[in-house]
């Protein structure tokens, strides 16, 4: 069985505790692979070697550091494949998708930070006779980054890059369930000549290394994606000891259809909204909301477009939804799906797990299901599932829909489906998320701030946000 090994001071290598755990195929629910159960004593040899790299790296030249990234996108690039098939195989998620959004993502992540540390710059206020201020922008040292399951590398690259391209070194952890391509990416890191130390990625389980992280004196700054219960531990921890912390937490995404929409388009994203991914990424548009008029036209073409989705074998081409990513949430999906009858929906189509034929027979399938005639405000239309599972639900007017679509304790992402200009503007405004998307759905500028309000996080990511966050604004004052 293949090791999957921690990338440390620029070397692959066994967990101190020569322990793993198994790495599991979705898609098969078949062991394939084995992950470091890491703990607190490799934690401390990836800060010890972060710490040896830093005096270093923060001190090399943008171009030789943006050189090296550039050569990190490039890497990966150069085994496109390999990464798309590896990704696919430990998400569940199909093979399709991770050649069209994942891993292209992973190497933009790259690309997109590269070139922004040419163009990072600080602030300079001048009183005229009196003084001139500078802020300096130094890197923070040793951070952490973790990231879950759903996106794997995407997320992962989303956190490193802005962060060794602002000079840190690196200690990070993806998520025990899919580590595979972080693995894949600490082979492209050496082959690439990224200098010793400067990243080390540490696998294993949240509570141990994931917390030896969180916990070590010397990392300074924490990024993390991941569920809203872990972000409260994480805060309860790091908070104390005055870490900088970057939190990207769950959501419960509403999407408001107004009667005035381009329906066809409409219908398309909005299935597209709540099912990529078999609905496990955070900004999922899993609650819609559907102007009463045209609520039985929408629901009826809808419900149709969901029966036309194949699920089925992540790697064959013509499949729309692959398996869910482990066997635990494939249960936990199907217990909201129950929740969901118990709380009087009306299942309008799906509903339960699937059973596959050949190779698949034993992974964790789940038809995409529709629910509607579930009030706002009940546990299903509260709690983030995760999975492909979208209610319905219809709306009188433009507050009923604001005021169902603030209910929750998220706050993430939303999106407005309406030709009326002055109205999208003021729903916009009104709708308590930190990211709004006006008839679009996922259209992403890497320039743009990302991230939650409420329960789904503190803190933005992308652009120049994430390099403010991973540098320290020191102001220097010179008198005239
Ligand atoms: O996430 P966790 P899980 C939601 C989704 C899902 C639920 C739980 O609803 O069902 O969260 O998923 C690491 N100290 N989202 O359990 O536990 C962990 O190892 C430090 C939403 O997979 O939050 C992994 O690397 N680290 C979401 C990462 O945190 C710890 C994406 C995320 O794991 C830790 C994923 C600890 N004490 C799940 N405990 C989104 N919004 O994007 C865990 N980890």
């Amino acid at each position: 069985m293949e090791k999957i090994l921690n990338y440390i001071n620029g070397v692959l290598q066994e967990p101190s505790s020569k322990q793993y755990i198994d790495n599991y195929e979705p898609a098969t629910g078949k062991v394939y692979s084995l992950v470091p159960d890491s703990d607190g004593q490799d934690v401390q040899l990836a800060v010890d070697a972060a710490r040896g790299a830093f005096a270093e790296w923060s001190k090399t030249g943008l171009e030789e550091r943006m050189m090296v990234m550039m050569k990190i996108a490039d890497g990966i690039q150069s085994r496109f494949h390999e990464f798309v098939k590896a990704e696919s195989k430990d998400n569940g998620k199909t093979i399709h998708l991770a050649a069209a959004m994942d891993i292209p993502r992973a190497i933009s992540n790259f690309r997109f930070y590269a070139s922004a540390l040419q163009h990072f710059s600080s602030e300079s206020h001048q009183t005229p006779g009196t003084a001139i201020n500078y802020t300096l922008r130094q890197p923070v040292g040793i951070v952490g980054c973790i990231s879950p399951w759903n996106l794997p590398l995407y997320l992962f690259s989303w956190k490193i890059a802005p962060a060794l391209a602002t000079g840190n070194c690196v200690v990070a952890k993806p998520s025990e369930i899919t580590p595979y391509t972080a693995y894949l990416l600490s082979q492209v890191c050496i082959e690439a000549g990224l200098p010793k130390g400067v990243l080390n990625i540490v696998h294993g389980l949240g509570g141990k290394a994931g917390q030896a992280i969180i916990e070590h004196p010397e990392i300074k700054a924490i990024s993390f994606t991941g569920g809203t219960e872990t972000g409260k531990r994480i805060a309860a921890t790091a908070a104390p000891m005055f870490k900088k912390l970057s939190l990207e937490l769950g959501g419960k995404n509403p999407t408001l259809v107004f009667a005035d929409c381009d329906f066809e388009e409409t219908v398309a994203q909005t299935v597209r909204a709540s099912f990529t991914n078999q609905g496990e990424i955070c900004l999922c548009g899993s609650r819609v909301f559907v102007e009463r008029s045209i609520y039985e036209k929408f629901k009826a073409s809808f419900v149709a477009r969901v029966k036309a989705m194949k699920v089925g074998d992540p790697n064959d081409s013509t499949t729309n939804l692959g398996a869910i990513v482990s066997k635990q949430h494939h249960e936990k999906v199907l217990g909201y799906i129950e929740l969901a009858r118990q709380e009087g929906g009306t299942i309008l189509t799906g509903g339960n797990a699937l059973k596959m034929d050949g190779r698949c027979s034993d992974g964790y399938f789940i038809a995409p299901t529709v629910i509607e005639g579930l009030d706002y405000n009940c546990r299903t239309q509260q709690e983030e599932i995760f999975g492909p599972v979208a209610t319905l639900t219809p709306f009188d007017t433009e507050e009923e829909a604001l005021t169902m679509a603030n209910s929750v304790k998220y706050g993430l992402a939303s999106s407005i489906w309406t030709n009326d200009l002055k109205r999208a503007h003021r729903v916009a405004e009104k709708i308590e998320s930190g990211i709004v998307w006006i008839n679009c759905w996922l259209l992403r500028d890497l320039r743009t701030p990302f991230g939650g309000v409420k329960a789904s996080g503190v803190g933005r990511e992308g652009g120049f946000e994430a390099m403010k966050f991973f540098t320290e604004a020191k102001n220097i004052c010179i008198k005239s």
